[in-house]
């Protein structure tokens, strides 16, 4: 439409040219030959400027129509542009509402697998498994590879005494020379040392999790004070859902520390899901599940005694020591709701 416009355009300045030339010869046929024809020139003269006139106007129409055509266009884009975003906004909306129920039904098949598996075959699963197998010593163990269940081979370390023992540790601090400031793909495999400083994975913790589970955080400070707390329901989403974390039923005499980061997603120094706009984890120095960012920062930078009341980014529980206070010893470890020592 805009070219058609365009052409009438070019050829309306086409035709006025054309008539001012012609006006020009006239003017100067006027002045070579006066007075004779004198009569018929200013015919033609006044038969010029009128088709001047027209084409001035029709030109001002065209113009005028272009930019109306031009309008519509632009408010037609913007329009579509919108509907786009629309549409966009309920595909997201779709797919996040889709990886939960796919997660949900995810957890459903694992449980029924597993009742199934543990009155056939007594699989290995995790520490809570190895202690209904008689095996009562705190240490590490290597649960096996198992197809049926789809998990890998798997070296874990097991907290047989605490409160009636079968935990599973998923994380430790206690040495300081592992750094806690790690990316996604660290985070999601795990590292460090299983008798020292680690985090297990958080590929390994969503799979621990899918049955119903019981976390217990062990804090001890500089002084040799020791607390715990303790969540009667903790669960961890899987990578697509950005292992997003679930916790409720506090216990203990920590502090309820772990509360203000229910529901959020996980963030490290290379993938900032928080809820806010700082990026928590590359402050904190930590990959957790920051919110807006901590009310505590287990995965913190380790300060010695001396240093451990200094920065904002240490080994942090608020609701004991405060954001300030980096503690001596962490350990956070899980064991399945039905656990019955
Ligand atoms: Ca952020």
């Amino acid at each position: 439409m805009a070219k058609v416009s365009l052409n009438l355009v070019a050829l309306g300045v086409t035709l006025l040219l054309l008539a001012e030339t012609w006006a020009q010869r006239a003017k100067k046929s006027q002045v070579d030959s006066k007075p004779a024809k004198a009569g018929q020139c200013c015919e033609e003269v006044r038969s010029l400027k009128i088709q001047v006139a027209n084409l001035t106007s029709l030109f001002g129409e065209l113009s005028r129509k272009q930019e109306t055509d031009l309008r519509n266009v632009v408010k037609q884009i913007m329009d579509l542009e919108k509907r786009n975003r629309q549409q966009e906004d309920r595909v997201t909306e779709a797919e996040s509402k889709y990886s939960e129920i796919n997660n949900r039904v995810e957890i459903i098949q694992l449980q029924s697998l597993q009742s199934a598996t543990h009155t056939s075959s007594d699989a290995i699963y995790d520490c809570a498994s190895l202690f209904t197998k008689n095996y009562r010593i705190s240490g590490e163990y290597n649960l096996p590879k198992d197809e049926f269940l789809g998990t890998p081979e798997l070296s874990v370390f097991c907290d047989m005494e605490t409160n009636g023992g079968g935990w599973t540790v998923i994380q430790r601090r206690k040495v300081g020379l592992t750094s806690f400031n790690r990316d996604w793909k660290q985070y999601k495999t795990g590292f460090g040392s299983i008798r020292g400083d680690f985090w297990l994975g958080n590929d390994h913790i969503f799979r621990l999790t899918r049955q119903p589970s019981v976390i217990r955080i062990e804090l001890e400070d500089w002084e040799g004070e020791t607390r715990y707390a303790e969540y009667g329901y903790f669960t961890v989403g899987n990578e697509l859902n950005s292992y997003k974390l679930f916790l409720a039923n506090y216990s203990g005499n920590a502090g309820d520390s772990l509360r203000y980061h229910n529901n959020t997603n996980f963030s490290t120094n290379n993938k900032d899901n928080d809820k806010c706009l700082d990026d928590c984890a590359s402050i904190r120095k930590g990959g957790y599940w920051y919110n807006c960012c901590t009310d505590s920062n287990l995965n913190g930078v380790f300060y010695r005694y001396g240093e451990h009341t200094r920065n904002a980014d240490g080994i942090t529980w608020y609701g004991w020591h405060g954001s300030t206070y980096s503690l001596k010893r962490v350990e956070m470890k899980v064991r399945p709701v039905g656990f019955h020592p």
